[in-house]
């Protein structure tokens, strides 16, 4: 296994939208338990591939306690088939927009269909945070962000902030 580095606001590669994945092998495995490194160490409770510079339809998710055992759960070409008109407001973070916190809107459940770690269909109906958190990552396979749904105001104002960053530390957010 592997940390792979994180790509943060504003990389242009958060835009892009993720290709569907073929097929489920060995290598795509490997890549899976990289991810799932990735994100515990960060820590988060979610990562989309893209986020490791990877536009691919791949995410995890484990939305465990630090009391429960980990568990995480890979969503391989994931699909929001159904979600609800009830709304929950769950207050967002994001890996590639580091320590910036803002409420977020969305419904407060969805049926989501994916592929599972050994290329199994599977369904599932997510509630509360699982449904928060899939909505979020697979918002990331189509280039969106939490920040979307803010105002132009806030947003503009959190993209300025990364870009100055990025300015100082020399992260250059690199060419498509
Ligand atoms: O996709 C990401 O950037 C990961 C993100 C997922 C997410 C957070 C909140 C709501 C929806 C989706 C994070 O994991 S941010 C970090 C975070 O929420 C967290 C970190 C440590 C403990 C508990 C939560
Ligand atoms: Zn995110």
């Amino acid at each position: 296994m592997a940390l792979r580095s994180i790509i943060k606001l504003p990389d242009p590669k958060l835009r892009l939208v993720s290709a569907p994945l073929e097929r489920v092998d060995d290598d795509l495995r490997k890549l899976m338990d990289d991810m799932a490194e990735t994100m515990y160490d960060a820590p988060g409770i979610g990562l989309a591939a893209i986020q490791i510079a990877l536009p691919i339809r791949l995410v995890v998710i484990d939305t465990a306690t630090p009391e429960e055992p980990k568990n995480p759960t890979f969503y391989v070409n994931p699909e929001i088939l159904w979600s609800s008109d009830e709304r929950r407001l769950h207050e967002e973070g994001c890996l590639s927009i580091p320590e910036y916190y803002e409420d977020v809107e969305r419904p407060s459940s969805v049926r989501v269909r994916y592929i599972d770690r050994e290329g199994k269909p599977q369904e599932i109906q997510a509630e509360g945070l699982l449904a928060t958190a899939l909505q979020h990552e697979i918002d990331h396979l189509n280039g969106v962000l939490f920040i979307d749904y803010l105002s132009k105001l806030k947003r503009d104002r959190v993209i300025k902030k990364f870009t100055k960053i990025a300015r100082h530390t020399g992260e250059s957010p690199g060419r498509l």
